[in-house]
């Protein structure tokens, strides 16, 4: 039957057009252009980017934010993944973990699709094939993708986040070997957000490799290559085919410019915890003239071990950088404000905005914010200076506002960010928001103990996520949003691909805790931000064995004395404090620890005898 769309009546027209060969992508284009009823079918790639946004901005979808600069607001009940709704479907039962919200495939591809049914209609369906991986990299089996979308800004959002064009999917030696990502927006202001009626549904078929969104265009809700793919899908492929981790982990470089020796550490902090800024790190002035940190990564890693040296490599598989904007400025994040300067064609989201001088500011920027209010409107869109008197002390940016920009912008970019064999990894650390107990840094070198402990990180909830006030959110290995099967195969698979890396090439593991506070006036105990590097090069001395750290249950903690504090500005007190471990606080920690262990299904024994071990050692400790 002939389609009454008059451009999709020509779609093979369309795709010859854009180039796109790729029978498979051009049968699934097709496919879902019917689903969703979309009026017409446009291909895009980094080409095009300077064309989208002229097209948004004539739209009004976004707003000029200086030269070179772009502002978006999204929905008001649209602004943060939403975790609840968030489901990974496979046709096997025995893929139920704890933290993967699973469900039957067979029940959730017709319902999903019933939603997006005609829900396109009047809109056009961007086509954007992807690549989540340095071109070349032995893992670019696993990177290829096509997000389908119904919402040109997050074409724009894409584009800096993902390598995309036709090129990435028409040679492929298995035509129909890529992710299928299919994103509707839907009907924003009616979909029951956070309601019982939530319509909304942000579901991974993860053994047929397919994405179905529906309901959102905010951030990994809807840049399906980000998080869907590049972690739920890709941590599931990595499983299942026992070739790779992929984890939610900033990568950095450290390089000694006096020995000429570069470590690279990568690790996982939850949401919001401090990925971004500890990979776009400053050394501190005293250190700058020796060391130099660079950025590979903020939010994705994917590891795998080389046989060749059998050390551990890792990639970035992003192209871009989707960061929290609050509390970045000059002093925090000097590096963050570079990459969003005039000209780098960044695209902030739910920041406040002036729309009479283009400006834009969120909270943290200055320490308060601009005193003329003319223009200024929030991240809702109304103006500032006719807010009523309830609603004086609201936030002017979201919390969760972002700014959205390519690596490339970043000015602490590795020169080899682009190496196809990624960078080898000497550390491995975990992290979160945690008040009380986690010490500045403890190193691990056991392996089991390792893994064990990014089992049981825990954090702070942030407003990224809901959370009960005094318990910490536990967030294995910073993955709990995008665990995509059961947590007791993760660590074994976790054991399995670390544990074949050579003796020599196994990485160190560390906890760090940068946001421990003082219990009577809430300071924060470190200073944080680049003097972060101070704990990180500790680390690396001590797995050279330069220094020999205090050894406690936990792992091991520098003494004072090891600490490069030249220049900081702390109280001896508090010192004292983050480096050392109250053992009657990390006895209760245990006890939540056993509960949430308990909860994994077919943990490797390994995990419950590093656990059994802390255990002991600290009774051992409390005793004597
Ligand atoms: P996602 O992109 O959500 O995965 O988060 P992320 O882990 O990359 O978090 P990000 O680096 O963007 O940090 C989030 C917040 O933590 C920002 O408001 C930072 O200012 C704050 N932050 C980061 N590092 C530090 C630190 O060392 N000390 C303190 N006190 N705050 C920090
Ligand atoms: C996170 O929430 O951890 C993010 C942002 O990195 S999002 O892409 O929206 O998941
Ligand atoms: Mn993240």
């Amino acid at each position: 039957m002939m389609d009454t769309r008059p451009q999709l009546a020509d779609l093979g027209t369309t795709l010859d057009q854009a180039g796109l060969t790729n029978p498979a992508v051009r049968e699934f284009v097709r496919y879902w252009a019917d689903v969703t009823g979309a009026s017409r079918v446009e291909v895009v790639g980094a080409a095009d980017d300077p064309r989208l946004v002229h097209e948004s901005l004539a739209a009004g979808e976004i707003f000029p934010a200086g030269q070179g600069r772009y502002y978006a607001r999204s929905y008001v009940k649209d602004t943060a993944r939403s975790e609840e709704r968030t489901i990974v479907a496979t046709a096997n039962p025995a893929d139920k973990g704890v933290y993967n919200n699973w469900r039957p495939a067979a029940e959730m591809r017709p319902l999903v699709t019933e939603l997006m049914r005609g829900a396109s209609a009047g809109k056009t369906m961007y086509v954007i094939p992807y690549l989540m991986a340095p071109p070349g990299s032995p893992l670019v089996p696993y990177a290829v993708g096509v997000e389908l979308t119904d919402h040109r800004t997050v074409a724009l959002h894409m584009i800096r986040m993902a390598r995309c064009g036709v090129e990435y999917v028409n040679n492929l030696a298995e035509p129909g070997t890529f992710v299928r990502g299919v994103h509707v927006t839907g009907d924003l202001a009616h979909l029951g957000q956070g309601t019982p009626a939530d319509r909304r549904y942000f579901v991974t078929i993860a053994d047929e490799r397919t994405i179905l969104h529906f309901g959102s265009s905010y951030g990994g809700n809807a840049l399906l290559g980000k998080i869907a793919h590049g972690l739920r899908q890709a941590s599931y492929d990595g499983w299942a085919s026992g070739e790779f981790l992929a984890e939610q982990f900033m990568l950095i470089g450290i390089a000694d410019k006096q020995s000429g020796r570069t470590w690279h550490i990568c690790g996982g902090f939850p949401s919001a915890s401090g990925k971004t800024n500890l990979a776009m790190m400053l050394a501190p002035d005293c250190l700058g003239d020796r060391y130099h940190v660079s950025f590979y990564g903020d939010d994705i890693a994917w590891l795998r071990v080389d046989p060749a040296d059998g050390r551990i490599y890792a990639i970035n598989p992003e192209f871009g950088v989707f960061g929290v904007a609050k509390d970045t400025n000059e002093v925090t994040n000097p590096t963050a404000l570079g990459s969003v300067a005039p000209g780098t064609g960044v695209l902030f989201t739910n920041v406040a905005y002036n729309e009479l001088t283009q400006e834009v500011w969120w909270e943290g920027r200055t320490p308060q914010p601009p005193a003329d209010l003319a223009g200024w409107r929030d991240w809702t869109g109304g103006l500032v200076a006719e807010r009523s008197a309830a609603d004086q002390d609201n936030p002017w940016a979201h919390p969760n506002s972002r700014f959205t920009t390519t690596l490339a912008n970043v000015p602490n970019i590795a020169a080899d960010f682009e190496s196809p064999t990624g960078v080898p990894i000497d550390a491995i650390i975990f992290g979160g928001r945690t008040r009380d107990r986690e010490p500045l840094i403890r190193a691990i070198t056991d392996l089991a103990e390792g893994v064990y402990d990014g089992l049981t990180l825990g954090a702070e909830a942030t407003f990224a996520a809901e959370g009960v006030d005094g318990q910490l959110r536990y967030d294995p290995m910073s993955m709990r949003p995008f665990m995509s099967y059961p947590e007791g195969a993760y660590a074994a698979h976790w054991l399995r691909i670390i544990g074949s890396a050579s003796a020599a090439g196994r990485p160190i593991f560390a906890h760090v805790n940068w946001f421990q506070r003082d219990p009577g006036d809430g300071h924060f105990l470190w200073p944080g931000y680049r003097d972060n590097l101070r704990a990180l090069l500790w680390l690396m001395r001590l797995k050279e064995g330069q220094v020999k750290g205090v050894q406690t249950p936990v792992g091991v903690v520098p003494a004072a004395s090891e600490l490069d504090l030249e220049g900081v500005a702390i109280a001896a007190a508090d010192l004292t404090k983050i480096l050392s471990i109250d053992v009657e606080r990390w006895q209760t920690e245990m006890a939540h620890r056993e509960r949430l262990l308990a909860q994994f299904d077919g943990l490797p024994e390994e995990i419950w005898a590093a656990h059994r071990r802390v255990a002991a050692d600290l009774a051992t400790l409390a005793d004597g």
